[in-house]
Protein backbone atom coordinates (compact mmCIF):
# COMPACT_ATOMS: atom_id res chain seq x y z
CA UNK A 1 0.00 0.00 0.00
CA UNK A 2 1.29 3.61 -0.64
CA UNK A 3 1.11 6.13 1.78
CA UNK A 4 2.74 9.17 -0.12
CA UNK A 5 0.92 12.48 0.18
CA UNK A 6 1.22 15.26 -1.82
CA UNK A 7 2.62 18.63 -0.80
CA UNK A 8 -0.36 20.78 -1.28
CA UNK A 9 -2.61 18.48 1.05
CA UNK A 10 -0.09 19.17 3.53
CA UNK A 11 0.09 22.64 3.70
CA UNK A 12 -3.55 22.77 3.44
CA UNK A 13 -3.93 20.36 6.43
CA UNK A 14 -1.45 22.35 8.37
CA UNK A 15 -3.25 25.53 7.91
CA UNK A 16 -6.05 23.80 10.31
CA UNK A 17 -3.61 23.96 13.34
CA UNK A 18 -2.50 26.58 15.77
CA UNK A 19 1.26 26.28 15.49
CA UNK A 20 3.66 29.08 16.89
CA UNK A 21 4.83 30.32 13.67
CA UNK A 22 4.53 29.46 9.73
CA UNK A 23 5.55 26.67 8.50
CA UNK A 24 9.14 26.33 7.53
CA UNK A 25 9.22 22.62 5.71
CA UNK A 26 6.82 19.49 6.16
CA UNK A 27 8.98 16.10 4.95
CA UNK A 28 7.88 12.40 5.56
CA UNK A 29 9.25 11.08 9.22
CA UNK A 30 9.11 7.22 10.72
CA UNK A 31 8.91 4.11 9.90
CA UNK A 32 5.48 3.42 10.93
CA UNK A 33 3.23 0.61 9.00
CA UNK A 34 -0.07 1.83 9.28
CA UNK A 35 -0.12 5.91 9.97
CA UNK A 36 1.42 8.58 7.42
CA UNK A 37 4.03 11.06 9.21
CA UNK A 38 5.43 14.08 8.51
CA UNK A 39 8.11 16.02 10.80
CA UNK A 40 7.14 19.74 10.43
CA UNK A 41 9.13 23.11 11.58
CA UNK A 42 8.06 26.19 11.69
CA UNK A 43 9.16 29.49 11.54
CA UNK A 44 10.44 29.36 15.04
CA UNK A 45 12.07 26.81 15.05
CA UNK A 46 9.68 24.73 16.49
CA UNK A 47 9.09 21.34 15.70
CA UNK A 48 5.52 18.94 15.21
CA UNK A 49 4.29 15.28 14.42
CA UNK A 50 1.43 15.63 11.54
CA UNK A 51 -0.06 12.47 11.14
CA UNK A 52 -2.62 11.25 8.98
CA UNK A 53 -4.81 8.82 10.29
CA UNK A 54 -5.25 5.65 8.59
CA UNK A 55 -9.14 5.24 8.56
CA UNK A 56 -9.27 2.45 6.69
CA UNK A 57 -7.53 0.84 9.91
CA UNK A 58 -9.11 2.51 11.98
CA UNK A 59 -13.09 3.17 11.35
CA UNK A 60 -13.79 5.17 13.97
CA UNK A 61 -11.12 8.21 14.34
CA UNK A 62 -13.34 9.88 16.93
CA UNK A 63 -13.48 6.81 19.22
CA UNK A 64 -9.82 6.33 18.45
CA UNK A 65 -9.20 9.74 19.33
CA UNK A 66 -11.53 9.89 22.59
CA UNK A 67 -9.40 6.87 23.74
CA UNK A 68 -5.95 8.83 22.94
CA UNK A 69 -7.17 11.91 24.78
CA UNK A 70 -8.82 9.96 27.98
CA UNK A 71 -5.33 7.88 28.53
CA UNK A 72 -3.25 11.09 27.97
CA UNK A 73 -4.96 13.43 30.15
CA UNK A 74 -5.33 11.31 32.72
CA UNK A 75 -1.52 10.40 32.23
CA UNK A 76 -0.98 14.42 32.87
CA UNK A 77 -2.77 14.61 35.65
CA UNK A 78 -1.22 11.55 37.13
CA UNK A 79 2.04 13.83 37.13
CA UNK A 80 3.55 11.91 34.28
CA UNK A 81 3.53 15.30 32.20
CA UNK A 82 7.09 14.96 30.91
CA UNK A 83 6.65 11.19 29.39
CA UNK A 84 3.33 11.62 27.92
CA UNK A 85 2.39 12.98 24.18
CA UNK A 86 1.09 16.21 23.92
CA UNK A 87 -1.65 17.42 21.11
CA UNK A 88 -1.57 20.37 19.30
CA UNK A 89 -4.95 21.52 19.07
CA UNK A 90 -6.66 23.00 15.64
CA UNK A 91 -7.89 26.23 15.42
CA UNK A 92 -11.31 25.79 16.50
CA UNK A 93 -9.66 24.25 19.42
CA UNK A 94 -10.56 20.41 18.54
CA UNK A 95 -7.71 17.50 18.21
CA UNK A 96 -7.66 16.23 14.98
CA UNK A 97 -8.84 17.92 11.78
CA UNK A 98 -11.06 15.95 8.50
CA UNK A 99 -10.79 17.21 5.07
CA UNK A 100 -11.03 16.04 1.99
CA UNK A 101 -7.40 14.50 2.62
CA UNK A 102 -8.40 12.35 5.44
CA UNK A 103 -8.05 12.80 9.15
CA UNK A 104 -5.19 14.52 10.28
CA UNK A 105 -3.70 15.15 14.05
CA UNK A 106 -0.51 16.44 15.63
CA UNK A 107 1.46 16.26 18.21
CA UNK A 108 4.46 17.97 20.15
CA UNK A 109 7.59 16.85 18.95
CA UNK A 110 9.47 15.45 21.51
CA UNK A 111 13.05 17.23 21.50
CA UNK A 112 16.31 15.37 22.13
CA UNK A 113 14.41 11.40 21.91
CA UNK A 114 15.82 8.91 19.93
CA UNK A 115 13.28 6.30 18.55
CA UNK A 116 15.38 3.13 17.45
CA UNK A 117 14.66 0.48 15.19
CA UNK A 118 16.78 -2.07 16.76
CA UNK A 119 18.16 -1.98 20.52
CA UNK A 120 21.69 -0.68 20.72
CA UNK A 121 22.49 -2.95 23.48
CA UNK A 122 20.37 -4.98 26.14
CA UNK A 123 20.41 -1.45 28.17
CA UNK A 124 18.08 -0.28 25.36
CA UNK A 125 16.10 -2.93 25.40
CA UNK A 126 15.67 -2.91 29.35
CA UNK A 127 14.77 1.11 29.10
CA UNK A 128 12.38 1.08 26.41
CA UNK A 129 10.65 -2.24 28.61
CA UNK A 130 10.97 0.81 31.83
CA UNK A 131 8.63 2.72 29.47
CA UNK A 132 6.10 0.54 28.74
CA UNK A 133 6.03 -1.09 32.37
CA UNK A 134 5.42 2.15 33.65
CA UNK A 135 2.91 2.86 31.28
CA UNK A 136 0.59 -0.24 32.24
CA UNK A 137 1.24 0.59 35.82
CA UNK A 138 0.16 4.06 35.64
CA UNK A 139 -3.01 3.07 33.80
CA UNK A 140 -3.84 0.50 36.56
CA UNK A 141 -6.35 2.58 37.87
CA UNK A 142 -7.49 3.52 34.78
CA UNK A 143 -11.46 2.77 34.07
CA UNK A 144 -10.96 0.18 31.69
CA UNK A 145 -14.60 0.27 30.31
CA UNK A 146 -14.24 3.87 29.11
CA UNK A 147 -12.03 3.00 26.19
CA UNK A 148 -13.39 2.05 23.56
CA UNK A 149 -12.37 -1.04 21.08
CA UNK A 150 -11.19 0.79 18.07
CA UNK A 151 -10.29 -2.56 16.44
CA UNK A 152 -12.54 -5.64 17.15
CA UNK A 153 -10.97 -8.74 17.97
CA UNK A 154 -7.28 -7.21 17.47
CA UNK A 155 -5.56 -9.68 19.57
CA UNK A 156 -8.60 -12.19 19.47
CA UNK A 157 -6.16 -14.71 18.31
CA UNK A 158 -8.92 -17.27 17.28
CA UNK A 159 -10.81 -14.71 15.43
CA UNK A 160 -7.16 -14.37 13.94
CA UNK A 161 -7.47 -17.64 12.75
CA UNK A 162 -10.89 -17.19 11.86
CA UNK A 163 -9.86 -14.46 9.28
CA UNK A 164 -6.70 -16.27 7.91
CA UNK A 165 -8.80 -19.42 6.73
CA UNK A 166 -11.32 -17.05 5.09
CA UNK A 167 -8.37 -15.38 3.63
CA UNK A 168 -6.77 -18.65 2.20
CA UNK A 169 -10.27 -19.85 1.22
CA UNK A 170 -10.60 -16.76 -1.08
CA UNK A 171 -7.06 -16.27 -2.60
CA UNK A 172 -7.66 -13.53 -4.82
CA UNK A 173 -4.22 -13.24 -5.56
CA UNK A 174 -3.26 -17.07 -6.40
CA UNK A 175 -0.33 -16.59 -3.90
CA UNK A 176 -1.70 -19.65 -1.05
CA UNK A 177 -0.04 -22.51 -3.43
CA UNK A 178 3.33 -20.57 -2.62
CA UNK A 179 3.03 -20.29 1.10
CA UNK A 180 1.73 -24.01 2.40
CA UNK A 181 4.50 -24.37 4.49
CA UNK A 182 3.48 -21.50 6.13
CA UNK A 183 0.05 -22.54 6.45
CA UNK A 184 0.78 -25.87 7.64
CA UNK A 185 2.92 -24.20 10.86
CA UNK A 186 0.54 -21.44 11.67
CA UNK A 187 -2.45 -24.03 11.66
CA UNK A 188 -0.57 -26.82 13.70
CA UNK A 189 0.04 -24.28 16.33
CA UNK A 190 -3.71 -23.19 16.92
CA UNK A 191 -4.60 -24.45 20.34
CA UNK A 192 -1.25 -23.83 21.56
CA UNK A 193 -1.59 -19.50 20.95
CA UNK A 194 -4.93 -19.48 21.38
CA UNK A 195 -4.38 -20.33 25.07
CA UNK A 196 -4.12 -16.81 26.91
CA UNK A 197 -7.51 -15.76 24.93
CA UNK A 198 -9.21 -18.42 26.55
CA UNK A 199 -8.37 -17.69 29.79
CA UNK A 200 -9.21 -14.20 29.46
CA UNK A 201 -12.39 -15.55 28.70
CA UNK A 202 -12.51 -17.37 31.65
CA UNK A 203 -10.80 -14.66 34.19
CA UNK A 204 -8.14 -16.56 34.53
CA UNK A 205 -5.77 -13.36 32.65
CA UNK A 206 -7.10 -10.07 33.46
CA UNK A 207 -7.94 -7.76 31.50
CA UNK A 208 -6.17 -4.33 31.59
CA UNK A 209 -5.79 -0.86 29.75
CA UNK A 210 -2.61 -2.32 27.33
CA UNK A 211 -0.85 -0.56 24.67
CA UNK A 212 -0.97 -3.22 21.56
CA UNK A 213 1.73 -2.45 19.83
CA UNK A 214 4.45 -1.90 21.56
CA UNK A 215 7.43 -2.25 19.37
CA UNK A 216 10.30 -0.49 19.94
CA UNK A 217 10.15 2.26 17.89
CA UNK A 218 7.06 3.04 19.68
CA UNK A 219 8.68 4.40 22.47
CA UNK A 220 11.12 7.09 22.74
CA UNK A 221 14.44 7.11 24.55
CA UNK A 222 16.50 9.72 26.15
CA UNK A 223 18.94 11.05 22.94
CA UNK A 224 21.38 11.67 25.84
CA UNK A 225 21.31 8.93 28.12
CA UNK A 226 19.07 6.50 26.34
CA UNK A 227 16.54 6.39 29.85
CA UNK A 228 13.01 5.85 28.74
CA UNK A 229 11.10 9.06 27.91
CA UNK A 230 7.67 8.42 26.27
CA UNK A 231 5.40 5.95 24.65
CA UNK A 232 4.03 6.78 21.61
CA UNK A 233 1.68 5.39 18.90
CA UNK A 234 -1.50 5.49 21.06
CA UNK A 235 -3.71 4.47 18.41
CA UNK A 236 -4.22 0.94 19.82
CA UNK A 237 -4.44 1.59 22.75
CA UNK A 238 -7.68 -0.50 24.25
CA UNK A 239 -8.64 -2.83 26.85
CA UNK A 240 -6.36 -5.99 26.39
CA UNK A 241 -4.00 -8.56 27.80
CA UNK A 242 -0.17 -7.24 29.87
CA UNK A 243 1.25 -10.13 28.53
CA UNK A 244 0.39 -8.90 25.07
CA UNK A 245 2.39 -6.21 25.17
CA UNK A 246 5.05 -8.06 26.28
CA UNK A 247 5.00 -10.33 24.07
CA UNK A 248 4.76 -7.97 21.27
CA UNK A 249 8.54 -6.20 22.34
CA UNK A 250 9.90 -9.46 22.30
CA UNK A 251 8.78 -10.41 18.98
CA UNK A 252 10.74 -6.54 17.68
CA UNK A 253 13.04 -6.14 20.11
CA UNK A 254 14.34 -9.53 20.87
CA UNK A 255 14.77 -10.33 17.43
CA UNK A 256 18.41 -10.66 16.19
CA UNK A 257 17.43 -9.28 12.34
CA UNK A 258 14.99 -7.01 10.87
CA UNK A 259 11.06 -7.24 10.78
CA UNK A 260 11.59 -8.23 7.11
CA UNK A 261 15.22 -10.11 6.79
CA UNK A 262 14.59 -12.46 3.67
CA UNK A 263 18.19 -14.40 5.60
CA UNK A 264 16.56 -16.47 7.87
CA UNK A 265 19.20 -17.39 8.97
CA UNK A 266 19.98 -14.42 10.72
CA UNK A 267 16.59 -14.27 12.77
CA UNK A 268 17.04 -15.43 16.18
CA UNK A 269 15.42 -14.95 19.71
CA UNK A 270 17.82 -13.28 21.72
CA UNK A 271 17.61 -14.54 25.62
CA UNK A 272 19.88 -11.97 27.05
CA UNK A 273 17.38 -9.91 25.39
CA UNK A 274 14.75 -10.92 26.54
CA UNK A 275 16.11 -11.06 30.06
CA UNK A 276 16.68 -7.46 29.80
CA UNK A 277 13.26 -6.43 28.72
CA UNK A 278 11.95 -9.12 31.28
CA UNK A 279 13.89 -7.36 33.64
CA UNK A 280 12.61 -3.94 33.02
CA UNK A 281 8.92 -4.75 32.89
CA UNK A 282 8.29 -6.90 35.73
CA UNK A 283 10.29 -3.85 37.66
CA UNK A 284 8.17 -1.15 36.55
CA UNK A 285 5.07 -2.89 36.67
CA UNK A 286 4.74 -4.49 39.91
CA UNK A 287 1.14 -5.39 39.56
CA UNK A 288 1.15 -8.28 37.51
CA UNK A 289 -0.40 -11.24 39.07
CA UNK A 290 1.24 -15.01 39.32
CA UNK A 291 -0.47 -15.86 36.28
CA UNK A 292 0.27 -13.07 34.03
CA UNK A 293 4.16 -13.88 34.99
CA UNK A 294 3.66 -16.96 34.52
CA UNK A 295 2.36 -16.74 31.27
CA UNK A 296 4.98 -13.71 29.77
CA UNK A 297 6.72 -16.34 27.64
CA UNK A 298 3.47 -17.56 26.37
CA UNK A 299 2.87 -14.21 25.79
CA UNK A 300 6.15 -13.31 23.33
CA UNK A 301 4.75 -16.88 21.63
CA UNK A 302 0.89 -16.26 21.04
CA UNK A 303 1.43 -12.69 19.72
CA UNK A 304 4.76 -13.36 17.58
CA UNK A 305 2.70 -16.43 15.64
CA UNK A 306 0.05 -13.68 15.71
CA UNK A 307 1.49 -11.34 13.68
CA UNK A 308 3.07 -13.61 11.23
CA UNK A 309 -0.32 -15.14 10.78
CA UNK A 310 -1.81 -11.27 10.38
CA UNK A 311 1.31 -10.55 7.39
CA UNK A 312 0.58 -13.90 5.79
CA UNK A 313 -3.03 -12.82 5.45
CA UNK A 314 -2.11 -9.55 4.33
CA UNK A 315 -0.16 -10.91 1.61
CA UNK A 316 -2.76 -14.09 0.43
CA UNK A 317 -5.05 -10.78 0.14
CA UNK A 318 -3.22 -8.74 -1.78
CA UNK A 319 -1.18 -6.33 0.79
CA UNK A 320 -3.88 -4.32 1.47
CA UNK A 321 -3.34 -3.76 5.06
CA UNK A 322 0.19 -3.16 6.37
CA UNK A 323 2.53 -0.74 4.56
CA UNK A 324 5.25 -2.12 1.97
CA UNK A 325 8.18 -1.02 -0.29
CA UNK A 326 8.74 -3.97 -2.72
CA UNK A 327 7.09 -7.13 -3.79
CA UNK A 328 6.94 -9.70 -1.29
CA UNK A 329 7.94 -8.06 1.96
CA UNK A 330 4.85 -8.99 3.87
CA UNK A 331 5.53 -12.42 3.11
CA UNK A 332 9.01 -12.02 4.38
CA UNK A 333 7.77 -10.36 7.34
CA UNK A 334 5.14 -13.54 8.19
CA UNK A 335 8.78 -15.75 7.39
CA UNK A 336 10.77 -14.18 10.24
CA UNK A 337 8.00 -14.23 12.58
CA UNK A 338 7.13 -18.06 12.03
CA UNK A 339 11.38 -18.61 12.18
CA UNK A 340 11.30 -16.82 15.68
CA UNK A 341 8.51 -19.00 17.17
CA UNK A 342 10.56 -21.72 16.43
CA UNK A 343 13.36 -20.61 17.83
CA UNK A 344 11.35 -19.31 20.85
CA UNK A 345 9.95 -22.86 21.17
CA UNK A 346 13.82 -24.16 21.24
CA UNK A 347 14.50 -22.22 23.89
CA UNK A 348 11.89 -22.27 26.06
CA UNK A 349 12.76 -23.73 29.18
CA UNK A 350 15.27 -20.80 29.06
CA UNK A 351 13.10 -18.62 28.54
CA UNK A 352 10.91 -19.88 31.75
CA UNK A 353 14.01 -19.57 33.64
CA UNK A 354 14.98 -16.19 32.99
CA UNK A 355 11.20 -15.14 33.84
CA UNK A 356 11.67 -16.89 36.99
CA UNK A 357 15.13 -16.05 38.02
CA UNK A 358 13.82 -12.08 37.15
CA UNK A 359 11.05 -11.84 39.82
CA UNK A 360 13.27 -12.35 42.37
P1 LIG B 1 2.75 4.48 13.05
O1 LIG B 1 1.40 4.14 13.63
O2 LIG B 1 2.69 4.64 11.60
O3 LIG B 1 3.79 3.53 13.51
P2 LIG B 1 3.85 6.43 15.00
O4 LIG B 1 2.89 7.20 15.83
O5 LIG B 1 4.57 5.31 15.65
O6 LIG B 1 3.11 5.95 13.64
O7 LIG B 1 4.92 7.49 14.42
C1 LIG B 1 5.90 7.12 13.46
C2 LIG B 1 7.29 7.59 13.92
O8 LIG B 1 7.29 9.02 14.14
C3 LIG B 1 7.74 7.01 15.26
O9 LIG B 1 8.33 5.75 15.10
C4 LIG B 1 8.72 8.07 15.76
O10 LIG B 1 9.98 7.94 15.13
C5 LIG B 1 8.11 9.37 15.25
N1 LIG B 1 7.28 10.08 16.25
C6 LIG B 1 5.94 9.94 16.45
N2 LIG B 1 5.50 10.78 17.40
C7 LIG B 1 6.58 11.50 17.82
C8 LIG B 1 6.76 12.58 18.76
N3 LIG B 1 5.74 13.09 19.45
N4 LIG B 1 8.01 13.08 18.93
C9 LIG B 1 9.06 12.59 18.22
N5 LIG B 1 8.94 11.59 17.31
C10 LIG B 1 7.73 11.05 17.10
C1 LIG C 1 1.68 -2.15 12.84
O1 LIG C 1 1.75 1.05 13.24
P1 LIG C 1 2.90 0.16 13.55
O2 LIG C 1 3.89 0.02 12.43
O3 LIG C 1 3.51 0.54 14.88
C2 LIG C 1 0.45 -2.84 13.43
C3 LIG C 1 0.85 -3.75 14.58
C4 LIG C 1 1.85 -4.79 14.10
C5 LIG C 1 3.04 -4.05 13.49
C6 LIG C 1 4.01 -5.03 12.86
C7 LIG C 1 -2.70 -0.87 14.05
O4 LIG C 1 2.25 -1.31 13.83
O5 LIG C 1 -0.29 -4.41 15.10
O6 LIG C 1 2.27 -5.62 15.14
O7 LIG C 1 2.62 -3.13 12.44
N1 LIG C 1 -0.50 -1.84 13.89
C8 LIG C 1 -1.81 -1.96 13.58
O8 LIG C 1 5.22 -4.40 12.66
O9 LIG C 1 -2.29 -2.91 12.96
MG1 LIG D 1 4.53 3.19 15.35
Amino acid sequence: MNHSIQQDALLHTLRSFALDGEVASCIPYGGGHINSTHLVTDCTGTRYILQRINDHVFRDVDALMDNICMVTDYLHRDGCEEGTLTFIPTRDGSYYTQNEYGYWRMYRFVEDSICLQAPESDQDFYESAVAFGRFQQALKDFPVEKLHTTIPNFHNTPDRYRLFREAIARDPMGRVREVQPEIDFILSHEETVCRPQHMLEEGQLPQRVTHNDTKLNNVLLDAENHKALCVIDLDTVMPGLSIFDFGDSIRFGASTADEDERDLSKVTMSLDRFRAFTRGFVRSCPGLTETELAMLSDGARTITLECGMRFLTDYIDGDHYFATQREGQNLDRCRTQLKLVYDMERKWEDMQRIVREEQQ
